[in-house]
């Protein structure tokens, strides 16, 4: 079991050796486990997917910069950079990287001793991820954010991601699926005006690009079991210059919803506008209340626009015959679908509510 695994770790420097591997099951791209070593400490294993990081030279390039950058920050500070950043293993060959006789790329970075959340077992919890969120793009904000390689080519374009899946509905050769998704592919074209919101206010130069996370689900922010207060933000990969509508939204898009992204039975799913309120002000006071007017004023529809590019994505992934996210069953990318499209639903009616909380949590 884990012969592969346990000799991609054979090349990386640990301080002892490896005695097992147990795989991590979530997160729908990349392959990751729990490396155990006999002096009783653990690494993270990761097999990077090369179908979604078409570079992953450039990707750990990313990477390293950043952790690099923040451990300073965190340092200067007076915290512990081992606790609050992730460190990568250098590989035998000097790189952050391995690559295997199969052109498999493989890192490692040091475990820390914290808790991942799924969903949030209490409000305070998501507080203080939204504050780490916040903290994190304002620890960024002189980051030189030219030499930021775009990891994923117009991740949240969502006019792009309009197009991609206008594409994958004309080319798409399975009747079945074709006929399955009709109502949600009308939905989501009358929704087209939202792709262009964040898109166009970026173009036009109304609102700044930042150096943004844009992956910031719950279970990206690892938190400390005891204290309850946020430790680490992790996964960088999609660290590139980008919207705080991305952090806000896609936080909100996975946290502040009563159920899971792929919960079937789409009746239990709503937005849940505590939540909402209390990462609207951990996010907030995270970045200092370092926003403009119209950042502030677009924060609710950033909860839409992320709700949105997602259902687009899964259906994308769903016409195009699941070439892209990890799936559990057969149907899963078409209950993700219906899952975005019934909280976005739930969002249109809530719109005026968030609006208020912003308001409110702006002071
Ligand atoms: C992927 O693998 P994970 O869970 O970190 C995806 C995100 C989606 C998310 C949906 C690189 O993230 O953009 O929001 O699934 N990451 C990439 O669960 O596409
Ligand atoms: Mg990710």
């Amino acid at each position: 079991m884990y012969e592969k695994e346990l000799s991609a770790v054979s090349h990386f420097k640990l301080p002892a050796a490896p005695y097992s591997v147990e795989p991590i099951t979530w997160g729908n791209i990349n392959r990751t486990f729990t490396v155990f070593l006999t002096n009783g400490t653990k690494y993270v294993l990761q097999n990077v997917n090369v179908n979604v990081f078409k570079k992953p030279n450039e990707l750990m390039s990313n990477v390293k910069g950043v952790c690099d950058f923040l451990k300073e920050k965190v340092t200067a500070a007076g915290g512990d950079p081992d606790r609050e950043t992730v460190t990568y293993a250098e590989a035998d060959n000097g790189s952050m990287l391995y690559v295997d006789g199969d052109g498999k790329y493989w890192r490692m970075s040091r475990f820390i001793e914290a808790v991942s959340y799924q969903s949030i077992a209490r409000p305070i919890l998501f507080h203080n991820a939204a504050q780490a969120f916040g903290k994190f793009q304002a620890q960024l904000a002189d980051y030189p954010a030219d030499t930021l390689f775009e990891t994923i080519p117009d991740f949240h374009n969502t006019v792009s991601r309009f197009e991609a899946f206008e594409r994958a509905l004309s080319e798409c050769k399975n009747p079945e699926r074709l006929e399955e998704c009709k109502k949600e592919c009308e939905f989501l074209k009358s929704r087209e005006s939202l792709a262009h919101i964040a898109v166009d206010a970026i173009a036009s130069g109304k609102m700044p690009l930042r150096v943004t996370h844009n992956d910031t689900k719950l279970n990206n922010v690892l938190l400390d079991p005891i204290t309850d207060k946020a430790l680490c933000v992790i996964d960088l990969d999609t660290v590139m210059p980008g919207s705080v509508l991305y952090d806000f939204g896609d936080a909100i898009r996975f946290g502040a919803c009563t159920a899971a992204e792929d919960e079937p039975n789409t009746s239990k799913i709503a937005l849940d506008l505590g939540l909402f309120e209390q990462f609207t002000r951990g996010f907030i006071s995270g970045l200092g209340g370092a926003l403009t007017d119209l950042e502030y004023e677009l924060l609710p529809e950033g909860a839409m626009i992320m709700t949105y590019e997602l259902a687009l994505r899964f259906l994308t992934d769903y016409l195009d015959g699941d070439t892209y996210f990890k799936l559990n069953y057969p149907e899963h990318n078409i209950v993700r679908t219906r899952a975005q499209i019934a909280l976005l639903t739930d969002m249109e009616k809530k719109l005026y509510e968030m609006r208020s909380i912003v308001k409110r949590c702006r002071g």
